[in-house]
């Protein structure tokens, strides 16, 4: 996979950045791995924990390393070498902001991740209310968050130094992919910035005895669907502006690529109460108001999926494909820089149709609180976007460390992607089929004092542990791959690819860079769909509750 055709390289101080990331995320899979297999293991009834480790304790690592850890290091290292590559080296000041940033979220999943293990903090990556950890697993969550807007402000200074250069003119499209991506968080951080500072923290010091459970998980999903599209949005910008590239095509369109964040930047965050639509103490009205917030955020990935459709067929009938599909032929299936996230897009086929089901009020009640929601997120940010982030460090791993992805390893890295497709088809397809039959998630193994009902989720379970025990296999593959790249491949260079414009002409709208109007809208919307019902919350609070400690 060597290419010399592209000379334009990150400069090496912003590829350690990038890769001091790149580690912690690596070890994140590693250990989340190891706790996934664990996991499935348990729930097929044919294995126990050993040393009185307990199924919750393993849950948390698994959510809070995978979910919360690898995501976050990963997009972070990613988005900073992206606007580096695009948007030029960053300067001392910036590069600075990145390790303090780095730094303390480091600190803060040391901090969380030695609470779990101690089993203090057993209460799984959304934390629940009442559900009570320890302080230092808050804070130390706290220190992620405020780590990775420390972060995010090397984004957010070198795009303002790009644009005081560039008057008029449209930023580079990963630097403003990235950008928004980072404003989206920070906006959504706030909500579980919130909720930790002035209800959980001061709650598991002992300084307040109660705690007011729908303000806190109001809160937190505030923050918790806008964190799906933080994790997603680096996968699009690897699918509208790498893979064309790749492929040897051409970006569909620009503009829209632009416009389809823009909307991700609305339309993200005022639709927490999808995740809601069950619980007690929030008006209907509010409910389905955010429901249809919610088909509106579907609509950018509509356009997504339009795009690379045409991106795909436009290169394969440039390349004299003829007849309705011979298109695909000319894909380029040898290399596992495409097939990998490729097969990630495929899954987000199925992926983003079964998030419409969730967010289907009334299909809702089917499948809330089962496994069904489990099997939704291994698709979408298990597979789509994971396999998305195995593909791009196919390239950039090399790109960074000054080596290059052999035949070999692009051979392996193939097999890596399509253990991870059966393995997740028989994980994640269990996991639907026994939601729909009822089997509960967030639960360890039980059979329910022999209820004939439990009965039927049996062999799903050990389906999932099949599937489960695919993908173990899968990430021992990734980890091998990685610590090659990073230390023993050949030396040499590997391209950065970033695509170009299928129409050179096109300059994109610049009212598509007009931070104030997009922010100003996105407030307005967040503000609608919130305000009413949280003062409704506030004003008729139950009593609070105290802290559980159920492990
Ligand atoms: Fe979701 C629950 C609704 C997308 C993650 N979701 C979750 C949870 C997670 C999660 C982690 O409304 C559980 C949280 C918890 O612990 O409780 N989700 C949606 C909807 C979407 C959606 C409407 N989710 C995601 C993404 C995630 C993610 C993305 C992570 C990255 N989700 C819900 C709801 C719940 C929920 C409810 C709560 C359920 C409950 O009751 O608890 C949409 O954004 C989906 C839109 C996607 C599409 C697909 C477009 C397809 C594309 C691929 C094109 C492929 C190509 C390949 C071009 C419309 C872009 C070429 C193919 C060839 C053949 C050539």
């Amino acid at each position: 996979m060597n290419s010399v055709s592209e000379k334009i390289k990150v400069d090496r101080r912003d590829g350690k950045l990038g890769m001091a990331h790149f580690y912690v995320a690596f070890i994140a899979l590693a250990v989340g791995g190891m706790a996934g297999l664990l996991q499935v293991l348990v729930r097929s009834g044919k294995f126990q924990l050993p040393a009185g480790i307990g199924y919750y304790q393993i849950l948390t690592v698994h959510g809070v390393v995978l979910g919360l850890v690898l995501t976050t290091f990963f997009i972070m290292g990613f988005q900073i070498v992206a606007v580096s590559r695009t948007s030029g080296t960053l300067t001392n000041k910036q590069r600075l902001a990145g390790w303090t940033g780095f730094w303390i979220m480091t600190a803060g999943t040391i901090m969380a991740a030695v609470m779990i293990l101690l089993n203090e903090a057993s209460v799984l990556y959304t934390f629940y209310a009442p559900l009570q950890a320890h302080a230092l697993y808050y804070l130390g969550l706290t220190l992620v968050i405020v780590g990775s807007w420390v972060d995010g402000s090397v984004i957010i200074m070198a795009y303002a130094a790009w644009r005081k250069k560039n008057p008029g003119k449209p930023s580079p499209l990963l630097t403003f992919m990235s950008l928004v991506n980072t404003l989206m968080w920070i906006i959504a951080t706030i909500g579980v910035a919130s909720t930790v500072l002035f209800q959980l923290l001061p709650w598991s010091l002992g300084l307040v005895e109660t705690v007011d459970v729908a303000i806190s998980r109001t809160l937190f999903w505030y923050f918790g669907h806008p964190l799906v599209y933080f994790w997603l949005l680096p996968a699009y910008m690897a699918w509208y502006v790498i893979i064309p590239k790749i492929i040897g095509g051409k970006i569909f369109s620009d503009s829209l690529a632009r416009l389809t964040f823009i909307l991700f930047l609305l339309f993200s965050i005022p639709v927490g109460f999808h995740h809601q639509l069950l619980e007690p103490g929030i008006d209907p009205a509010w409910k389905f108001f955010q429901v249809i917030l919610t088909f509106m955020v579907i609509i950018p990935s509509l356009m997504t999926a339009f795009s690379l459709f045409a991106t795909f067929e436009t290169f394969g009938r440039s390349k004299g494909a003829t007849g309705l599909f011979g298109w695909l032929k000319k894909l380029p299936w040898g290399d596992a820089r495409f097939i990998v996230p490729f097969i990630g897009m495929l899954s987000f086929i199925p992926a983003g149709a079964g998030g419409i089901i969730n967010a289907s009020h009334q299909m809702n009640q089917v499948v809330h609180n089962t496994i069904w929601v489990t099997g939704h997120f291994h698709l979408t940010v298990a597979t789509a976007v994971v396999l998305t982030f195995f593909g791009i460090s196919y390239w950039l791993v090399p790109h960074l460390t000054g080596r290059t992805l052999t035949r070999a390893m692009n051979k392996l890295a193939i097999v890596q992607g399509v253990f991870w497709a059966i393995g997740m088809t028989f994980m994640s397809g269990a996991m639907h089929a026994a939601g729909l039959l009822g089997a509960p998630r967030r639960s360890a193994y039980s059979e329910y004092g022999g209820a004939a009902q439990a009965a039927e989720w049996i062999p799903y379970q050990i389906a999932q542990a099949v599937g489960g025990s695919i993908l173990f296999l899968g990430i021992i593959l990734m980890l091998y791959i990685f610590i090659n790249l990073a230390f023993f491949a050949p030396k040499g260079e590997e391209e950065f690819p970033v695509g170009e414009a299928a129409d050179k002409r096109e300059k994109a709208p610049m009212v598509l860079e007009n931070w104030k109007l997009w922010l100003g809208i996105a407030v307005l919307l967040i503000l609608f769909a919130y305000t009413i019902p949280f003062m409704d919350m506030i004003q008729n609070a139950p009593i609070g509750s105290k802290g559980y400690k159920l492990w």
